[in-house]
């Protein structure tokens, strides 16, 4: 793979974007993929949070192996994190969050940081994780009063969601932060970039091997495989006759192939997988 360098144009703007929400926030969703916990963060945002206190929700849990995830709670811990893992789209997991909030909350308070008013919570995080449901979820239940605040900027509304607890209702959006070749193809496979940034051969190839590795039997079950016990290219000829992506003449269509894939990988078609375990951090 080529050196990547990733710099969007609008990153300066995003990045201004995300300072102005933090100013009015006293704690932060920091909402991560919980397949792949420490690649979908984004480590440029402890030094933008300072001290402002933080939970990290591994969101889509569902999608991931529950020990593995447990296993990450415990290492977010030993860093002096506190995680959740939590699956947005289910109203009885969102449920959850908002008791684990308080007492986090209560923790807070009982440090000095009780604010005059209630505490105010911004969901953040890289594209595709979940801010949304989060927020759209957060909101639809728990809604007592919406409205501008008058001492906030005009573009921020924020929800009482409940007691002690507001929520901004539009999530900061951090940009993915590809800090080596691996992350990148972890991010890509995640859907958490844009899929023209990482050529999308090396993307399938390493889903392939992780699959190959990790999780053989998913991965044979799902294509009708004797094995999948063989060379990468081997693999792509199995999968693309199995699945019918032939082109006139015979030929194994291989993009068609990368696009069955990625859509199989990033609708559970392997069942709960994790991009990574705690071992690779
Ligand atoms: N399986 C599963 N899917 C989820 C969960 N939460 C969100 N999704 C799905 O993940 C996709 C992305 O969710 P969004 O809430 O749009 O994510 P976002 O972070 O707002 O994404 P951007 O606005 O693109 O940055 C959607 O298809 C959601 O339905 C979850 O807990 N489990
Ligand atoms: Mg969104």
């Amino acid at each position: 793979m080529k050196r990547f360098d990733y710099y969007p144009g609008h990153m300066a703007k995003t990045k201004r974007a995300l300072k102005e929400r933090l100013k009015w926030a006293d704690i932060v969703y920091e909402v991560v993929d919980a397949r792949g916990p420490v690649s979908t963060r984004n480590t440029d945002l402890a030094g933008l949070l300072g001290a402002k206190p933080r939970l990290i929700l591994m969101n889509k849990a569902d999608l991931a192996e529950k020990d593995e995830v447990d296993r990450f709670v415990s290492f977010f811990a030993s860093e002096g994190l506190k995680a959740l893992p939590l699956q947005a789209d289910s109203q009885a997991s969102i449920r959850r969050l908002l008791p684990a909030t308080e007492s986090y909350l209560e923790e807070l308070s009982t440090r000095d940081h009780r604010p005059y008013r209630p505490f105010r919570a911004l969901v953040v995080g890289i594209p595709n994780v979940g801010k949304s449901t989060v927020i759209n979820r957060l909101v639809e239940k728990r809604v007592t009063a919406v409205g501008d605040t008058p001492n906030i900027t005009r573009h921020l509304q924020v929800v009482r969601i409940h007691e002690k607890l507001e929520l901004i209702d539009s999530p900061g959006v951090l940009w993915p932060k590809i800090t080596s070749e691996l992350t990148g193809l972890k991010l890509a496979l995640l859907g958490a970039l844009k899929d023209h940034l990482i050529p999308k051969d090396e993307v399938v190839i390493h889903g392939f091997t992780l699959l190959k590795e990790r999780y053989p039997e998913a991965f044979r079950k799902r294509y009708d495989l004797e094995s999948v016990d063989m060379e990468i290219m081997e693999l792509f000829d199995a999968i693309g006759r199995r699945m019918g992506c032939v082109q006139k003449g015979g030929a194994i269509d291989y993009d068609r192939v990368m696009d069955r894939f990625l859509h199989d990988f990033r609708h559970k078609k392997f069942g709960r997988i994790m991009v990574e375990t705690v071992e690779d951090h």
